[in-house]
């Protein structure tokens, strides 16, 4: 009776775990399209979605094929009544090969397809119409819009947002006065490092109108679940509008690591 209890709490784990895994999937927040996956609101989006969807369709293959050699050799191979103890065998070498090479065809595969289309992503045209300086702090976020020699940082206790005109490419460039974060918008399928003292870049094109949730996704202090942020994709008439409001407020030039450090506070 008391040797059970361990197996039954290891069974009850593993109901909860795959109880979670489902409804994970089952999020109705409808920027997620099918099993938890974002619906791509750039251009470069569907490119990082079948690069995911590829890589687990291929993890599911070779889970159901070894899954289902684990089960043949359980069921098939398990002792039975009266066996005597099979012949016990040491290093062979066919299968010590087999181990060295299946794997290593599967990172290879991998490693292709993800380094192709990460050369394709993280390129720097420098085609793109505007672009926009991201400073990530302790704890928020401003944005100053390059070109139109424009900021904004949000107001104490309510969330900054980032306004983009659909279907124009634009550069990132994101920096940090004291720590790592990350900036991040689940639609765009794309997020990358701040690191403070240099200036990561990517570019995209959002092809989508509407409201999307962006947040640091690099864990950088006590407060790292406040910085959270809105995206905005607008047409080129909005948001030159939204510009100018940025401007009759007075929301001129840009601000600095240390400026946005505090205005934000
Ligand atoms: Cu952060």
């Amino acid at each position: 009776m008391k040797s059970n209890a361990p197996h039954k709490r290891t069974a009850t784990l593993s109901m909860t775990f795959v109880t979670v895994a489902l409804l994970a999937g089952c999020s109705n927040d409808s920027e997620y399209g099918r099993l938890g996956m974002p619906a791509p609101a750039t251009e470069e989006g569907p490119r990082i979605l079948s690069l995911w969807q590829g890589s687990w369709l291929a993890a599911m293959v070779v889970g159901v094929f070894v899954w289902g050699l684990l089960i043949w050799a359980i069921v098939a191979y398990r002792r039975r009544e009266g066996d005597p103890l099979p012949s016990q065998i040491r290093y062979s070498v066919p299968i010590e090969i087999l181990y060295t090479v299946a794997p290593l065809l599967m990172i290879l595969v991998l490693f292709y397809f993800t380094q192709r289309d990460q050369t394709i992503l993280t390129k720097i045209s420098n085609e793109q119409t505007h672009s926009v300086n991201v400073v990530g702090w302790r704890w928020s976020w401003a944005f100053n819009y390059e070109e139109e020699k424009a900021y904004d940082v949000g107001t104490p206790g309510e969330r900054p947002t980032l306004w983009l005109p659909v279907d124009e490419k634009v550069k990132f460039v994101l920096t940090s006065p004291d720590v790592i974060h990350s900036f991040w918008v689940p639609a765009f399928l794309m997020k990358m490092d701040i690191v403070p003292g240099r200036r990561n870049a990517f570019e995209v094109t959002p092809n989508k109108l509407g409201t999307f949730v962006g947040k640091c996704a690099e864990l950088c202090g006590v407060d790292h679940s406040r910085m959270l942020f809105n995206v905005k994709v607008v047409s080129r008439a909005d948001y030159d509008l939204h510009i100018a409001e940025l401007k009759a407020k007075g929301q001129q030039g840009s601000l600095d690591s240390g400026r946005a450090k505090v205005a934000g506070e």
